[in-house]
């Protein structure tokens, strides 16, 4: 096991890396940018390195000021979190090259899963089931390009290959616009991900975004530990998840899963990776595999019992996973709601001085936050300030117990998006489960129609 470990990242996944290094006997290092000094997990760190001023691009993305403090601090290891650096192939190929391990999968990996296109080769070929579309990268010849949306059938779906999580993609409903709708998707593409490689798909109209995660070490030894359904969400940003997905046949689940790991084995992948589905009429089609931890691994977690950090940590350090698929049991349920520094209405920001934090706790209620009372939320960053997770043996418990936690929760002095997770606790389309990825904006627009002018 490594020595000393460096958190290359802040809030409260920095802190849950910490935890995850304390209990494997880790030292720890945090870096933080000038806006962060005063922030818990620096100061529970055995070690912290000011890497640069607030804004994230001369701090958590400032990779010679990263190298330098895990060489100034003789760390062996460097855990890059999610966001920021997690995805950067050139960064884990720095980190390796200075003699530091990375804390995620080989850098080839990252680049394969960050080009959509190589990505849903690579796992067609796997054996995994990818959404209907064209094969590889569009061609130039706008007669081509017609064929295949014919081939493919309206409404398609014009995506590019260097996005991914909502950024550079269109959907097309007729034969007339297409051609136009490709020259727009790759000119966007070619400026804001410097590649105007460009893909089509069938559209899919009303799924759910269905995922399931893997473990896999460097010896091809792969689980998969079931599924997340995080369909709850608005602009691409979640704010909901649970585990298991509500109303999936177990056997349809067990054989994706199966073939998540398989495809896992075939790639030699290395640590924690999410392969992401839509969901539609009982079928499933994958879309991108995230090749880092992800904010929802907590439900995960609870309906596993496997510290998915803990694992990353220990896949990293050369060991062989100490489980088998048939040793892995989802039991319970959980479900994760997204706490944000924000209005709960305008979903505006909302940083400043929480100057009363009191975090609900009680049985299945697991809360992993950063913040405390006196915390000042910066505001040069992402405004999630935490989740809260509730486990139940069903999901009726789960959901119950989420209510009384959201109804113990106070944080004073800035606005968060509690009142909207409380609605949605006693909304009876997600109490019923299983709605799509388009329910909370639809609910969302209803609701601020109904209180126009009020
Ligand atoms: C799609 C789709 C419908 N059909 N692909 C958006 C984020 C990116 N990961 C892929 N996305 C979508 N791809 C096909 N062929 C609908 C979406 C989509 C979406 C997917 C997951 C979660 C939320 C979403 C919100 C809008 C659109």
């Amino acid at each position: 096991m490594f020595g000393k470990v460096l958190i290359a990242n802040r809030g409260e996944i920095a802190l849950r890396i910490l935890r995850a290094c304390r209990e494997l006997g880790v030292r720890t290092v945090a870096v933080h940018s000038e806006a962060d000094t005063e922030a818990k997990y620096v100061k529970l760190a055995d070690e912290s390195v000011c890497i640069g001023p607030a804004p994230s691009s001369q701090s958590y993305l400032n990779i010679p000021a990263i190298i330098s403090a895990a060489e100034v601090t003789d760390a062996e290891a460097i855990h890059p979190g999610y966001g920021f650096l997690s995805e950067n192939a050139d960064f884990g190929e720095r980190v390796e090259k200075s003699g530091f391990a990375f804390i995620g999968p080989r850098p080839e990996t990252i680049r394969l899963m960050g080009d959509k296109v190589s990505a849903k080769d690579a796992m067609k070929a796997a054996g995994v089931p990818c959404v209907p579309g064209s094969e590889g990268a569009l061609p130039d010849d706008p007669k081509e390009i017609v064929k295949i949306g014919r081939a493919v059938g309206y409404p398609v779906i014009i995506k590019a290959a260097g996005g991914g999580g909502g950024r550079g993609m269109r959907v097309v409903h007729t034969e007339a616009a297409l051609i136009n709708a490709v020259a727009m998707t790759r000119a966007e593409a070619g400026a804001a991900f410097n590649n105007p490689t460009v893909y089509m798909e069938k559209f899919l109209e009303n799924p759910r975004h269905v995922e399931i995660q893997v473990l896999s070490d460097a010896h091809r030894n792969s689980v998969y530990l079931g599924e997340r359904d995080c369909s709850m969400q608005r602009r691409h940003q979640k704010v909901i998840e649970e585990a298991p997905a509500p109303d999936i046949n177990r056997r349809v689940l067990a054989r994706l899963g199966d073939r998540c790991a398989e495809a896992c084995r075939k790639i030699s992948y290395r640590g924690a990776g999410t392969f992401e589905f839509l969901y539609e009429n009982g079928e499933f089609y994958f879309i991108e595999m995230n090749t880092r931890v992800q904010v929802e691994h907590p439900v995960t977690e609870l309906i596993t019992g496997i510290d998915i950090v803990q694992a990353q940590i220990r896949i990293a350090a050369g060991e062989k996973l100490w489980f088998k698929q048939r040793d892995i049991e989802i039991r319970g349920h959980a479900v994760e709601c997204r706490i944000n520094a924000e209005d709960p209405f305008k979903f505006t920001p909302s940083p400043g001085k929480i100057n009363n934090w009191h975090p609900p706790g009680g049985p299945g209620i697991r809360v992993d936050s950063h913040a405390y009372s006196g915390y000042t939320v910066p505001p040069h960053y992402d405004s999630m300030i935490g989740k809260v997770i509730a486990y139940g043996d069903t999901r009726e418990q789960a959901i119950r117990r989420m209510r009384i936690a959201l109804s113990e929760m106070m944080v004073d002095g800035i606005k968060t998006n509690i009142p909207l997770h409380q609605d949605l606790m006693l909304d009876q389309r997600f109490i019923k489960g299983g709605a799509s990825i388009h329910y909370l904006e639809e609910k969302l627009a209803a609701r601020s129609e109904a209180t126009k002018g009020k």
